[in-house]
């Protein structure tokens, strides 16, 4: 048998996009990316809600080495991003690589031979010599289960699967939730809609965006002068970065983004009692921070309620809240966001002696080596893996940064014989796992609120709880001591031997 490609991807979203372009810059052509629906773009094609934006700015949310002077605005919307995942792809000549509506479901390693093989619903089985999973934390959309949804006679739907043949305009609707999604839809359909009801748990920590158009003078600069691209990624970096410092434990950056935010919310909404509702509980940072120039005005409009009473259940015709209320609805979108840090994955990966990863990772929480590599799990990566997100700043930095690692991984593949394969040790994973935890004590995520970043158990198995800076430092140097090398007992003849 022989192994079909040098690299399989699952996923042809950012992640996914970031491991196949530098395959192809580094002039490697052996890799297949398996992506379950028709098109590229992960969850920037999948959320297409009203107002659906990017709240990290473009020009750091975007790829290191396929910058765009072309963004419209700092904080570009969905289309707009798509548009770009799409022209990166087709630049690059990675549209031949990708299989589309091919939905893996299992993903076994082969001792004997050394790769993986990859099958898919459609029925085609491929093996690969590396496997890098690109499948992303926000793809497990949450619906509480209220008593009484399946009686409720209005529409209703999660903000990840917008439901475009519904027009909200002029009707009753209720968005449930005050997140990171819900925010950007709460001011875009207010305007459109009859009446809004505002269902909130926890008030948010909303910070000012300051958003702006480029001109298409700024934009013909970026373009003429590449280095002021360099320039304006480097200091939104930085200033993202001053903020992570006050998360991971620097009091007085987070007391003044803090006092910002504070200050915000006393200009932008006039009513004190208002004010008092919206005003968060926590510390600034525990939860995503949000974004927002237009949301806190929204609460001044006629046709906008803010209910902060506990959601009792659905009637037939709405909710009733713990108040005695029954508000009266047409539609309600779910703004509940996502199962997260209970990773999970659609696919079955099976490792060494048949370990099975989602299973191992239910039962202990999830787990890797820098949040990339998994004993038990050889010639595996996780791009965006446990504990490698962030709150404060751009997450395609950190896939970028591990990809950097993974290239040199597979580097020493190609070097040291056809079909050795590497698998981390055991007690270096703990030892990772231990430190890390350590790192937690005295950030703002050790102070206790309930996010998406934590787990049943209460472990935070989603954040790093570092810098960007940190995390490069940490992912510079592959070292291959940290692994096992194994010779797999067939030998395997690659169909596609590796570049030079
Ligand atoms: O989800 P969330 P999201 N009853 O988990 C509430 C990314 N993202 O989809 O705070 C009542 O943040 C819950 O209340 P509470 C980004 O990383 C990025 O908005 O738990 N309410 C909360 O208010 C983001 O962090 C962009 O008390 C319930 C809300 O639902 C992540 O996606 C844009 C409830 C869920 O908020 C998730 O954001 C959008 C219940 N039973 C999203 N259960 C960018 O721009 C939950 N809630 C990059």
């Amino acid at each position: 048998m022989e192994a079909d490609f040098q690299v399989g991807i699952v996923g042809a979203g950012f992640a996914g996009l970031v491991a196949a372009l530098r395959l192809k810059k580094s002039g490697r052509d052996s890799f297949v990316i398996f992506e379950r629906a028709s098109e590229v773009g992960g969850t920037w094609r999948d959320n297409i809600y009203p107002g659906c934006a990017c709240d990290i700015a473009s020009p750091l949310y975007s790829f290191a080495d396929e910058q765009n002077p072309e963004w419209s605005q700092l904080y570009s919307e969905q289309p707009e991003i798509l548009d770009y995942l799409k022209g990166v792809v087709s630049r690059n000549k990675l549209y031949p690589h990708i299989r589309f509506q091919s939905d893996v479901v299992e993903a076994r390693f082969l001792e004997e031979e050394g790769c993986w093989l990859v099958r898919d619903r459609q029925g085609n089985n491929t093996t690969v010599r590396m496997l890098l999973l690109g499948m992303g934390p926000l793809n497990r959309p949450y619906i509480p289960a209220f008593p009484g949804l399946e009686e409720f006679k209005g529409n209703y739907f999660h903000s990840s699967a917008w439901d475009t043949s519904y027009d909200v305009g002029g009707k009753k609707v209720a968005v449930i939730g005050t997140g990171a999604s819900a925010i950007q839809i709460i001011p875009t359909i207010a305007p459109e809609v009859a009446h809004l009801t505002v269902l909130q748990r926890t008030p948010a920590w909303v910070a000012p965006r300051y958003d702006r158009k480029f001109s298409r003078f700024s934009r013909w600069l970026l373009k003429k002068a590449p280095f002021l691209q360099r320039l304006q990624r480097e200091v939104i970096y930085r200033a993202n970065e001053l903020i992570g410092l006050g998360f991971i434990g620097h009091k007085i950056i987070n007391r003044l983004f803090a006092y910002l935010s504070l200050r915000k919310l006393r200009k932008e909404v006039k009513d004190p009692a208002l004010r008092e509702k919206l005003t968060p509980n926590y510390i600034i940072g525990c939860k995503r921070i949000l974004r927002s120039d237009n949301y806190y005005p929204t609460f001044n409009r006629q046709n906008v309620k803010l209910v902060t009473d506990r959601i009792e259940r659905f009637t037939p015709e709405g909710i009733l809240t713990a108040d005695g209320t029954e508000h009266q609805l047409d539609a309600v979108v779910f703004g509940t966001g996502f199962i997260a840090a209970d990773i999970d994955f659609y696919t079955k990966i099976l490792g060494r002696n048949g370990r099975n990863l989602v299973a191992e990772w239910k039962e202990k929480g999830a787990e890797a080596f820098l949040g990339t590599t998994v004993s038990g799990f050889p010639n595996l990566a996780l791009i965006l893996g446990p504990n490698t997100g962030l709150g404060h700043n751009s997450v395609v930095l950190m896939m970028e940064v591990q990809m950097n690692y993974i290239m040199q991984y597979i580097h020493y593949l190609e070097k040291n014989g056809k079909g050795l394969y590497l698998d981390v040790k055991e007690q270096e994973q703990l030892a990772y796992n231990e430190r890390l935890l350590e790192k937690f004590k005295g950030t703002v995520w050790a102070s206790g609120c309930r996010s998406w970043y934590v787990n049943k158990e209460g472990k935070n198995t989603t954040l790093y709880p570092r810098l960007v800076t940190a995390f490069k430092r940490q992912m510079r140097k592959f070292d291959p001591a940290a692994y096992h090398l194994v010779q797999p007992r067939v030998n395997v003849p690659d169909k596609n031997p590796v570049k030079a």
